[in-house]
């Protein structure tokens, strides 16, 4: 999945894709190098950043999609406002994303229901909690786990149907670094919800303090493409139906290598060996 964030203030990437030419050239240069769904967001999420209002919502986001479906690109939508989803839809988009989880905003998920589209459900305190930005946490994988699973029975109970629900883990949304990496760690938690996850570590601030130089400071943001490829390759191994990128080509390389390897192992004849240096133990 690749993202074409349609605003001004996007942390990684705000203002390189403002105006809907620019924006759709994007998404297709995404499609080029690999992505098989673009992710179309009009709001930023990053900690401080103020909600934009619908209209301005609307402009940013529906030509971009009607663009891209215009030359045939799977979309998504990336919006928490039921009409933006349900307009989006109207104009080509094949599935929505709410950081959210369906809680910004309560006809979310009727729309989703009534329109028998795919709906990414994403865990985030923030709006559990009304706010806060860095949640606190005993046993975060549990807690994470736990948590999307009563947003996902709420999103069921509202009429979306069972194979239509994604669940995503919402890395950097209320959690520090230990707790993404954490999250990361333990991937198989949220597979255990039974829903294709989506894992969206483009960039993030925790990659930005694995790679921080002996000073602590971290790299910029576009300079952690090739930790994110790395992110993907291990979340596309643990089971990940997608991953959300900014940067596609080294991903899509990295998922598709990934593939291969797995591919490699299902027709490999020779039975695993127990220990991890063989009967010979360790050299
Ligand atoms: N993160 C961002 C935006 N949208 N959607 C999903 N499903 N999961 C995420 O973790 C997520 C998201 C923030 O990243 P960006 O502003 O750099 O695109």
């Amino acid at each position: 999945m690749g993202v074409v964030n349609v605003t001004p203030d996007s942390f990684s990437d705000g203002g390189r894709w403002f105006d809907t030419t620019t924006a759709v050239k994007h998404g297709l240069d995404l499609v080029a190098q690999g992505a098989d769904l673009v992710d179309v967001g009009g709001e930023s999420t990053r900690p401080g950043a103020t909600r934009v209002d619908e209209a301005e919502e609307l402009k940013r986001v529906i030509p971009v999609v009607r663009g891209l479906a215009a030359e045939g690109v799977t979309l998504s939508v990336d919006t928490m406002r039921a009409s933006v989803a349900e307009q989006a839809l109207a104009a080509g988009a094949a599935l929505v994303n709410d950081v959210s989880g369906g809680l910004a905003d309560p006809a979310m998920i009727p729309v989703v229901a009534a329109a028998g589209a795919p709906f990414v459900v994403m865990h985030w305190r923030g709006f559990l909690e009304g706010g806060s930005i860095e949640g606190v946490y005993t046993d975060v994988v549990t807690e994470v786990a736990e948590e999307l699973h009563a947003r996902v029975e709420a999103v069921l109970e509202g009429g979306v149907a069972a194979d239509r629900v994604i669940v995503d883990p919402g890395l950097g949304f209320s959690k520090g670094a230990d707790h993404d990496l954490a999250l990361l760690a333990r991937l198989d938690r949220v597979l255990a919800l039974g829903h294709p996850v989506l894992v969206a570590a483009s960039r993030k601030r925790f990659l930005g303090r694995v790679l921080a130089g002996p000073d602590g400071a971290p790299p910029p943001a576009r300079e952690r493409d090739a930790a994110t490829a790395a992110v993907s390759a291990l979340a596309a191994q643990a089971g990940a139906w997608a991953v959300r990128v900014h940067e596609v080509r080294a991903t899509a390389d990295a998922v598709r290598v990934t593939r291969a390897i797995a591919q490699a192992r299902t027709t490999d004849p020779t039975p695993p060996e127990s220990g991890a240096h063989g009967a010979e133990g360790a050299r």
